[in-house]
């Protein structure tokens, strides 16, 4: 847990979330701000400031795709495709310094991304 991480709080219940999957090692909620039909906040509880802080060996990623593809099925996004998205450091606009995986579906998404 870092203190005055917000999504910390959220993994503590500190804060409230829409969440529609949780396990042991990950929680999954809805954006607040979402960009599409589906957009669901994929993290793991324990706390990494960005993919950067994930030592070699750590299977919490593949943990978190075994999830999204789960949530995928699970709101029906799965059968005409999605995006799961990791933004890290500053030009890559990350804004939450806590390891979270964005998946994106529901609408025809855009490539190259902005
Ligand atoms: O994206 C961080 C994302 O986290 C952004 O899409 C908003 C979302 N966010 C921030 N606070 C909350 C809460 N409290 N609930 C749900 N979603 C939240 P980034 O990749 O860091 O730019």
């Amino acid at each position: 847990m870092s203190q005055d991480c917000i999504f910390c709080k959220i993994v503590n219940k500190e804060i409230p979330a829409d969440v529609v999957y949780e396990d042991d090692r990950v929680i999954a909620f809805n954006d607040i701000a979402p960009q599409a039909p589906v957009h669901v906040i994929i993290i793991p509880k324990e706390h990494f400031d960005s993919i950067l802080s994930v030592q070699a060996g750590n299977d919490i990623i593949c943990h978190v795709h075994t999830v999204a593809n789960r949530i995928a099925l699970k709101t029906g996004i799965a059968e005409s495709g999605f995006r799961l998205v990791n933004n890290c450091g500053k030009d890559g606009n990350q804004t939450v310094p806590h390891l979270h995986y964005h998946l994106l579906g529901g609408r025809p998404l855009l490539w190259p991304p902005g």
